[in-house]
């Protein structure tokens, strides 16, 4: 045998030094940052310089295999996912990072061994609060699972200086406090101040003849504002590959300034300045569009056109002319918010590039696909055509061409059906005339998608019924997921450790599916009782940290029953409510009861204007003070409300939850993806059968399920017939009575006035019909009590949830956008 033949052993310690993983090269590196960055030594660091360093640290590890990402993506001109999307809610930044470097271990003992709190420099990040819930986490999720899938991408948005507001409770009512996430520095973002565009607005269109003697259309804006690229490096987890989060942040253009400068008027060009960086000054904070706010309709624009530019000028880099566009990229609009960037790329392609109507409709139709998130009527985005005309006139006489184009081919197919014509135009005709961004965002798209199976199906057959008769072939499901490295490794160690030494390894960190290894252990009493400890450690994590921020103490005992999400009267927080007070009244009659404790929490923000979900907010907390301090409830019930639930405090929430509160009105919750984070995380459900709770029932079983309610059908039905609810308030005498209490005063101080609104609109109009799905509410929770007495029953049920939760992964949605509707391969990058 030939020793020479044979390959040296891999040396794991002089490999892991050179690449700088190392527990040695981790130091040094960390100790060289808090000196060369922060310009502080040990002594006099403050635990933010702390973080500082150890998030430099650890983006120098990324930074090589986002160069290399970069490179082979060129020469390879890898077809790429630009994710358009006004939000996104990426959460703190350095745990995940050193989670998918595969270094946490090492960092972890790196930062022992140099006496340092390696949790507590954790808790310093200040998370990047790009959006208001469920859709800019989503974006969040899918742009971690591109990376893990090794598929190249893009997301573009904007870089808000202030981010979703921080909310404190005052007096049990939100206060909102503006989100200065940049004032101390932002380590994870490099700016690009070379990768800058002019954005266009307002002013006027005209004809002229190019040298050829075509008639061409210029556009002669009154303003220009630039856009300048900051980027985030997103790292896959245990691969190779860095993809891209491009943010913009507007500028005043430099022209702009001296044009000012030179008649003098220095104040007038500072102002210039400052108007301009309104643009990406403040997230929006409602979880649906607040109709007609200009400076809105701008950020769209703004962010829609700097990305397109963006893509041009990668298209001219990498692949040559522009014929090939719709090869190189797919653009996936995340809801209506970026549609205009189907006109932005027909104005581009005609105005800029010289291409033809036909030309550039064909680029078009054939890059973008459309994402849509919400049913309600209130979050469909329109626009005036006058406000739109007056700040994009060249995009509305694209618009107005796009729609006369559609709507021929539509006369031709419907004949003699104006009403549908009507109906599908791009320009609502009743009233006010107005831009609709959503049949604009189906007609430029190739692909439409809705995000549950039922909610896809409600797209089809209610929203854009039209459409899908039209371009049956158009409309697809993809239902969402969330990612289990943010979600379970991140958030919740204990179990991580647990399933991966249960089934032997922690490949399904990457292949969710691989959880169904635990149903084999199921029954394993062993296991049961690590489950349960692993559960109870995070119930005590959770208590403390409530006790700290509220001072409510809760029973690690009690089933801590958990909503957590944005609040709004369609996801019923105020049903809840009327179960505890429910709770609270049966214990007041028999106090001796042998009733199993309960924690109640719940978190999540109400849009600043939106008043009814704030009186809930006011409701909860007034709740709370009640039951809490009265002395014969004795601890039995609790109620809390987290302050300020975003990602970083649900990372706390979602491991010590018990039960899921999933009870939205059935049809109106798109998805929902809150109710994936919690099940894996070992929550059994109360639920509705809405959004992909559908789903999650079906994959874990109708047994380990706790469902009750109308399904979307019966609510149509009710709908239809007529929905009275102040009969169901008549009729159910412990219904009323728990209404009847919260307007005795009891909660507000004998002001038996302040949540009149809420309680006068639950029996007269009750658009979410509370009161019809209120008994069986009642009675599923008697259930879920029932059940928790049986721990062992109860473990296993849990144990099976998490087990059964492989769909749920945005690894699993992402591999469908790209097998399905976006056509894209992975291109790995090694290690
Ligand atoms: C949300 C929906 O309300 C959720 O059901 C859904 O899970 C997520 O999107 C992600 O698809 N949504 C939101 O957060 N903001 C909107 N404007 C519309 C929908």
């Amino acid at each position: 045998m030939s020793m020479a033949q044979s390959p040296e052993p891999l040396d794991v310690d002089r490999e892991r030094t050179r690449t700088g993983m190392s527990k040695t090269a981790l130091k040094q590196g960390f100790l060289d940052n808090l000196f060369y960055i922060q310009g502080r030594f040990r002594e006099v660091a403050t635990p933010h310089d702390l973080y500082m360093a150890a998030a430099y640290t650890t983006r120098d590890r990324i930074l090589e295999r986002w160069i290399k990402s970069a490179q082979r993506y060129k020469t390879n001109q890898s077809r790429t996912v630009c994710y358009l999307s006004a939000e996104f809610l990426p959460g703190p930044h350095l745990a995940n990072n050193l989670v998918n470097l595969g270094i946490v271990e090492t960092a972890t003992e790196a930062a022992h061994e140099l006496g340092l709190d390696f949790d507590a420099i954790i808790a310093e990040e200040a998370e990047p609060g790009l959006g208001n819930g469920g859709l800019g986490r989503l974006a969040a999720c899918f742009m971690d699972s591109l990376s893990t899938l090794q598929i190249p991408s893009i997301g573009y948005g904007i870089r808000y200086e202030f981010g979703i507001f921080d909310q404190t409770i005052e007096d049990g009512w939100q206060v909102e406090k503006s989100d200065n996430w940049l004032r101390n520095g932002n380590p994870w973002e490099i700016p690009r101040p070379k990768i800058r565009f002019p954005v266009l607005y307002g002013g006027y269109t005209e004809q002229y003849r190019d040298h050829d003697g075509r008639s061409r259309t210029r556009w002669v804006p009154a303003q220009i504002i630039d856009g300048v690229a900051y980027d985030t490096p997103i790292l896959g987890y245990g691969v190779g590959n860095v993809n891209l989060l491009r943010l913009w942040k507007a500028e005043a253009s430099e022209s702009f300034d001296f044009q000012a400068f030179n008649v003098g008027d220095y104040y007038g060009a500072v102002h210039a300045k400052i108007e301009a960086e309104t643009i990406s000054k403040v997230l929006y904070p409602n979880d649906e569009p607040e109709a007609g706010k200009e400076l809105r309709l701008k950020q769209q624009f703004f962010f829609v056109s700097c990305s397109i530019q963006d893509m041009i000028r990668l298209q001219f880099n990498t692949v040559g002319p522009l014929d090939s566009f719709a090869e190189k990229f797919v653009i996936q609009l995340n809801d209506t918010h970026p549609s205009l960037a189907i006109a932005e790329l027909m104005r581009l392609l005609m105005d800029e590039h010289d291409m033809d109507w036909d030309r550039a409709w064909d680029i078009t139709h054939r890059v973008f696909c459309y994402t849509n998130h919400t049913l309600l009527p209130e979050a469909l985005e329109t626009w005036s055509v006058s406000l739109f005309e007056r700040l994009l006139p060249r995009h509305l006489e694209i618009v107005y061409e796009i729609n006369r184009h559609f709507l021929d081919e539509v006369r031709v197919h419907f004949l003699g059906d104006e009403d549908r014509v009507r109906r599908m135009s791009l320009i609502a005709e009743d009233g006010e005339r107005r831009v609709r961004m959503a049949n604009l965002a189906v007609v430029g798209s190739r692909a439409v998608n809705g995000v549950a199976a039922l909610h896809s199906e409600l797209v089809k057959t209610t929203l854009f019924k039209d459409f899908h008769d039209f371009w049956p072939d158009r409309f697809h499901n993809v239902t969402n997921g969330v990612t289990p490295r943010r979600f379970m490794v991140v958030a919740n160690p204990r179990l991580s450790r647990l399933i991966s030494e249960t089934c032997g390894s922690d490949d399904w960190i990457r292949d969710l599916d691989r959880l169904r290894d635990l149903e084999a252990h199921a029954m394993d009493s062993g296991l049961h009782e690590r489950w349960h400890e692993v559960k109870i450690a995070a119930k005590r994590d959770l208590a403390a940290w409530l006790k700290h921020r509220t001072g409510v103490l809760l029973d690690p005992e009690a089933i801590f029953d958990v909503q957590a999400k944005r609040i709004h009267e369609y996801k019923r927080q105020h049903l809840n409510l009327l179960h505890i007070i429910r709770c609270y009244q049966r214990l007041k009659q028999s106090p001796n009861q042998d009733m199993v404790p309960r924690a109640f929490i719940f978190g999540g923000k109400a849009a600043p204007g939106y008043f009814m979900a704030k009186l809930i907010i006011k409701l909860i907390n007034a709740v709370a003070e009640v039951i809490n301090n009265d002395p014969q409830i004795n601890g039995f019930i609790r109620v809390v409300f987290m302050p300020d639930f975003n990602v970083k405090n649900g990372q706390h929430l979602y491991p010590a939850a018990n039960l899921s509160e999933q009870i939205s009105l059935a049809g109106k919750e798109a998805s929902g993806t809150g109710n994936m984070k919690f099940s894996m995380n070992g929550a059994l459900t109360i639920g509705t059968l809405d959004g992909a709770n559908v789903e999650i029932r079906e994959e874990v079983g109708k047994e380990n399920f706790f469902l009750f309610g109308m399904s979307a059908e019966e609510v149509s039905q009710r709908q239809r017939e007529g929905y009275h609810p102040w009969e169901h308030y008549a009729k159910d005498a412990e219904l009323k009575s728990d209404i009847d209490l919260i307007n005795s005063g009891l909660f507000s101080h004998g002001d038996t006035q302040l949540f009149r609104p809420l309680t006068d609109r639950l029996v007269n109009q009750d658009p979410f019909m509370v009161l019809a799905d209120y008994r069986a509410y009642i009675a599923c929770q008697d259930h879920v009590a029932e059940a928790y007495r049986d721990h062992r029953h109860w473990t296993r049920m849990s144990i099976l949830n998490v087990a059964r939760m492989g769909k749920f992964s945005s690894d699993r949605a992402i591999r469908e956008y790209a097998e399905h509707i976006w056509r894209t391969e992975p291109h790995p990058i090694d290690l």
